[in-house]
């Protein structure tokens, strides 16, 4: 997994390995290595897809530029059906067992912003080809960086602002390097855990039986979590003397701008599956 011990999603799928356990009475122990210890975000797709390791979680939107579906995630901020993820998963030898979103993604600035054009030539810590579009079309210039390295990225001058939630705010510590966060709530990713299809096809058929069904209540658990989690995010950055700031209508407005482009250039690419997906968005 990419994240820290402590992060809500990290802490899910904890649970979710002890009711394996459980349910297998011991025979099947999944061994969870956090931050990317094992393997570095960027790899953990190709290594579950090409079985160097049997099951692993990554955010969808990391991998925007293998499938613009994965990218998703990244404009819009409601739940889709999970049904292209699933097709494009199993196309990689993968199985989705379950997703669960990050709370609103928000920006982080050093001093208040007077408007969203003080953004501009800003160095800009992203996490994906999405969010990276989405620091340029503000005039920033981006920098995908992963979460473990924030801390550092920001303490070297490399970035100066960065776009996340405020639960990531809160396990950087990010009062340590900035003072203002804006409640953009632009979107929420999702986090996908997955399994190589071979090796989980050759458990046993109670054993396939007890990850699905402990995969079946780790989704819901993970949702709840993670609006908690939100909540004391935002509690834990105003304790730690950052101010939290909704957005004027101004803001508002800018960001609005950004996204319609956004999804005007992703539809472009994604193909029937986007358009697919954008229709069923712009209906609900
Ligand atoms: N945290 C992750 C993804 C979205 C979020 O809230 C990150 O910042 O990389």
């Amino acid at each position: 997994t990419p994240y820290s011990d402590g992060e809500f999603h990290t802490r899910n799928i904890v649970l979710f390995t002890e009711d394996v356990a459980k349910r297998t009475n011991g025979a099947l122990e999944i061994k969870v290595h956090s931050s990317g210890s094992l393997i570095k975000h960027p790899d953990i797709m190709r290594a579950v897809s090409t079985g160097q390791v049997n099951i692993a979680e990554f955010l969808l939107g990391q991998f925007g530029n293998e499938d613009p579906v994965f990218a998703a995630d990244n404009l819009r901020h409601a739940r889709h059906p999970m049904r292209t993820p699933i097709l494009i998963s199993a196309a990689r030898g993968m199985t989705l067992l379950f997703s669960v979103p990050w709370p609103g993604q928000g920006i982080y600035t050093k001093t208040p912003l007077k408007s969203v054009d003080d953004l501009k030539g800003t160095k800009f810590r992203t996490y994906s080809p999405l969010t990276a579009r989405l620091a340029e079309l503000l005039g920033a210039s981006p920098t995908v960086i992963q979460v473990p390295e924030i801390p550092q990225m920001f303490a070297t001058g490399a970035v100066q602002a960065m776009i996340t939630s405020s639960a990531t705010g809160t396990s950087t510590k990010a009062w340590e390097f900035v003072s203002n966060y804006y409640k953009t709530s632009a979107f929420h990713p999702k986090n996908a855990v997955v399994v190589n299809t071979r090796a989980f096809k050759r458990l046993p058929k109670d054993q396939q039986a007890a990850v699905v069904s402990a995969a079946n209540l780790a989704e819901p658990r993970g949702w709840a979590m993670s609006k908690q989690r939100e909540k004391d995010g935002d509690a834990t950055l105003a304790k730690n003397g950052m101010t939290l700031h909704e957005p004027d209508a101004a803001m508002k407005a800018a960001f609005a701008k950004v996204g319609a482009q956004m999804a005007k250039e992703w539809e472009a690419t994604a193909g029937a599956d986007g358009q697919a997906i954008l229709k069923a968005y712009y209906k609900k």
